[in-house]
């Protein structure tokens, strides 16, 4: 069994409702139990700025499934829940970020763990840091990590469980 971490995030439609999907879509794939789920976050668009705001939230799964095979399943939720992926950094309804695999080191063309952006990305470090505070990215802890982020773009909704029940 291995412990991944996922950020997810959606900036079109029913946001809320396309992360309550995600999260209930991620936990039914066989091989694949959320075990935990962080606070719900809107956040400023990082990259192309000039699009509506987001909503991210990060998860923590066990499963039985490869780093790859995850990422599949994770791209096949986000092609069901309407995602077209027209521009590279544009607007999303969801977006579904393997983060981090069994502290696993990959480099490849489709794959790359740890997440290549997620050391500087506040919407990403601060949701992960409420589920994994002690997790060691490049050997730091996340939440020391997240704490020294510009955090300005960041609106904490509330838990999870509270916006979508
Ligand atoms: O990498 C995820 C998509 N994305 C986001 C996001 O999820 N949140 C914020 N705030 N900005 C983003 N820019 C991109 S691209």
């Amino acid at each position: 069994m291995s412990t991944a971490y996922l950020g997810l995030g959606g900036n079109l439609g029913d946001r809320l409702k396309y992360l309550a999907g995600a999260v209930r879509a991620l936990n039914a794939e066989p091989g694949v139990s959320v075990e935990k789920v962080s606070s719900v976050y809107e956040t400023t668009p990082v990259g192309v700025v000039d699009q509506p705001v987001f909503l991210n939230l990060a998860v923590q799964v066990t499963t039985t499934l490869s780093a790859r095979e995850l990422l599949t399943r994770c791209l096949q939720i986000e092609n069901n829940f309407g995602r077209v992926r027209n521009e590279r950094w544009g607007p999303r309804t969801l977006d579904i970020d393997v983060l981090w695999y069994d502290g696993n080191v990959v480099n490849d063309p489709d794959l790359t763990l740890p997440h290549p952006r997620m050391a500087t990305r506040a919407f990403v470090l601060v949701p992960l840091a409420e589920i994994a505070p002690m997790l060691l990215l490049e050997g730091m802890r996340i939440d020391l990590r997240a704490a020294s982020l510009d955090q300005s773009g960041l609106r904490l909704l509330g838990p999870f469980a509270s916006l979508t029940e």
